[in-house]
C-alpha cells in the first residue's frame, strides 16, 4: 500500500481536499432516553499538529443538536450552548457526561437502547463525519 501514498497525496492537493482527515471519533454513544432531550458523547482524536474546531453537528431522531459544555454558576453545573469545541493539535478532546457534549434538542421519539442514531460531525477546515452511534443507558458508563 506505501507506493500509493504519494500519489493520493498528489491528487489530494490537486483537488483541494485533504486526502486524510486528522480527525478520529473514538467510542460514541448517545444517552437513551424517554425525552425530551438527550446527549452524544465521544472522544475525539486530532492527529494533525493544528488545533480543528467542532463547529456543529446533525443526529437523526431529533429536531436539532447543539454543542453544549457545563459551567459552573455558583455551586450549581450548568449547560450552555457554545459555538465550537477545540480539539488541540496532536491531541484529544472527550465529550462526557458532566462536560462538553453533543446535545440532541426535542427528541422525536425515546431513544432506546441499543438502537442507534445517525450523526453528522461539521468540523472547520475538516472533512464531515457521518457515524452511527449506540444508544446506551449510560449506567455502564
Ligand atoms: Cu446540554
Amino acid at each position: 500500500m506505501k507506493p500509493k501514498l504519494p500519489m493520493l497525496l498528489t491528487l489530494g492537493s490537486l483537488f483541494g481536499f485533504q486526502a486524510f482527515s486528522g480527525i478520529e471519533i473514538k467510542d460514541p454513544w448517545v444517552r437513551a432516553s424517554a425525552g425530551p432531550n438527550s446527549a452524544l458523547y465521544m472522544t475525539i482524536v486530532n492527529t494533525s499538529p493544528h488545533p480543528v474546531k467542532l463547529i456543529g453537528s446533525t443526529v437523526s431522531e431529533c429536531h436539532h443538536a447543539e454543542l453544549h459544555t457545563h459551567v459552573h454558576d455558583g455551586e450549581i453545573m450548568k449547560m450552555q450552548e457554545v459555538d465550537f469545541i477545540e480539539i488541540p493539535g496532536n491531541g484529544t478532546q472527550e465529550l462526557k457526561p458532566g462536560g462538553h457534549h453533543v446535545m440532541l434538542m426535542k427528541l422525536h421519539h425515546p431513544l432506546e437502547e441499543e438502537k442507534t442514531v445517525h450523526a453528522k460531525f461539521i468540523f472547520e477546515n475538516e472533512k464531515p463525519i457521518e457515524l452511527k452511534v449506540p444508544i446506551y443507558t449510560g449506567a455502564e458508563r
